[in-house]
């Protein structure tokens, strides 16, 4: 096709005028305090990596002996359900060689990872898929230390179902000194009669519904799953929500477990856990302080539903060891944005559903249609964003932005201030949600609802930052 070099030209000028003038135009008043209660809130930029941690990473089907031990046909990165945990510093570069050895096309998307645009893993927006029998590179340095999750970005209600989601955890470069550290991947399951992952995906009642709530919810994998811990010790729990649909209101039995960090990012204090609607997409790190003598065994519960039922198990077996005593982390820099309630929406989504399209119900954000990949919300680098969130029915949409963090801050227009910043958020049964934020990092990026049946049929757009 012959290239019109009088319209590339009249694109050139206009990008360049609209460049200068994006850079130049200073934020409005009522817009100062905002960004200066956002300076230093995370950083801008990764440090100069001084050094790399290279993996493999291949997708392929596997048989394991998961839940309670019986053989289960899955998909796995590299033959574990869930997936490795992928450790690595804050500062360190991370270079991940992916294989694609399942039968159909797959991306990897690393969830609330500040990646460049290009490593984000959207399918058919930051890279096309990656086929059957191929590979990519995925390198990135993490800018925020934090636990972040990896999973496909394609067909995500069957391939994420089916066992496709591990865990990058990002540790702080001098990380503080927690007796343990471990990694709960909270899921559920729906088994078919012949006791394997039921086949029919994207069921018409699933999409009229929150999407796929399995019949099996395990963690790590196994449905009984005990953390054994000796009397005293304090532990650093971090917990990933990775079902399709199911939200998590995990009580905490008595414990004495204190959130500092959610979705990866440090909290401005420990926030009681109570109550904490852990929705699919969603990270937890909560301190634990094992008691030295008393109690020896709390059942962890989940309680979002109406029929209570017990998750895991943590025990404390031995000798107690003595306390470690530190502060618990904390980003002081979380900003309150009091002021944010005054300044008007930046774009306003209605959350809605009409009948059509291939599965027979399309979900829809905003006015644009289904899948209104092409139709982007553009957000100026660096200033303030309010985004409205409007639900104008009855199911469940954990709200999720990719490539930066927002504060939840008003809920059917009650003002509140988490102290957290978060890259999910669920908005519930005809509920409006405000969120704000400073996006940073340049890019188009994936906003979706986080129930991957509705994201299949179409609750998925993008914003783009420059
Ligand atoms: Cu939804």
């Amino acid at each position: 096709m012959p290239v019109d070099h009088r319209r590339q030209g009249g694109l050139v000028v206009f990008v360049v005028l609209c460049l200068a003038a994006c850079a130049t135009t200073p934020p409005p008043p009522e817009e100062r305090p905002l960004l200066a209660e956002f300076a230093n809130a995370y950083p801008a930029k990764s440090v100069r990596p001084d050094a790399t941690r290279e993996f493999e990473l291949v997708a392929a089907p596997a048989t394991l002996p998961l839940l309670d031990g019986r053989a289960l046909r899955v998909w796995a990165y590299d033959g574990q359900v869930p997936g490795p945990t992928l450790r690595v510093r804050v500062g360190e570069r991370v270079r991940v060689a992916f294989t694609n050895a399942l039968p159909v096309e797959t991306t990897i998307h690393w969830h609330g990872v500040r990646v460049p645009n290009v490593m984000d893993g959207a399918a058919g927006v930051t890279q096309p898929p990656v086929p059957s029998g191929g590979r990519f590179v995925y390198e990135f340095v993490p800018k925020d230390a934090g636990t972040f999750w990896f999973h496909p970005h394609i067909r995500s209600s069957e391939q994420v179902e089916r066992g496709l989601y591990g865990v990058l955890v990002v540790e702080d470069r001098e990380p503080p000194p927690y007796s343990r550290d471990v990694v709960w991947v909270v899921d559920d399951w729906r088994l078919a009669g012949d006791g394997q992952i039921d086949p029919s995906f994207n069921t018409p009642h699933d999409l009229a519904h929150d999407g796929r709530w399995g019949n099996v919810v395990t963690v790590n994998g196994r449905t009984a799953e005990e953390l054994v811990v000796r009397p005293g010790e304090r532990v650093r729990l971090r917990l990933v929500n990775t079902a399709n649909g199911r939200v998590f209101r995990l009580d905490w039995a008595g414990l004495d477990a204190r959130i500092i960090a959610v979705d990866g990012m440090y909290a401005r204090a420990p926030v009681d856990p109570t109550g904490f609607e852990l929705s699919p997409g969603n990270r937890l790190d909560l301190d634990v302080r094992i008691p030295a003598a008393g109690a020896d065994r709390w059942v962890v519960t989940d309680r979002f539903t109406r029929q209570p039922f017990p998750v895991a198990t943590i025990r404390a077996v031995g000798e107690p060891v003595a306390t470690p005593d530190f502060p618990a982390p904390t980003n002081a820099r979380v900003p309150a944005w009091r002021e944010a309630a005054a300044i008007a929406p930046t774009k306003e989504y209605a959350l809605n559903a009409r009948q059509g399209g291939p599965f027979g119900i399309e979900w829809m954000l905003g006015d644009d249609g289904p899948h209104a990949h092409h139709t982007a919300t553009f957000l100026p680098r660096g200033r303030f964003a309010k985004l409205r969130f409007t639900n104008e029915t009855y199911r469940l949409h954990p709200m999720h932005v990719h490539g930066m963090f927002f504060k939840v801050l008003a809920r059917n227009g009650t003002p509140v201030d988490e102290p957290f910043w978060r890259d999910t958020a669920l908005v519930h049964a005809r509920e409006t949600v405000d969120v704000g934020m400073v996006p940073v990092d340049a890019g188009r990026w994936m906003l979706h609802c986080h129930v991957l049946e509705h994201q299949e049929a179409g609750m998925m757009t993008t914003v783009e930052v420059r």
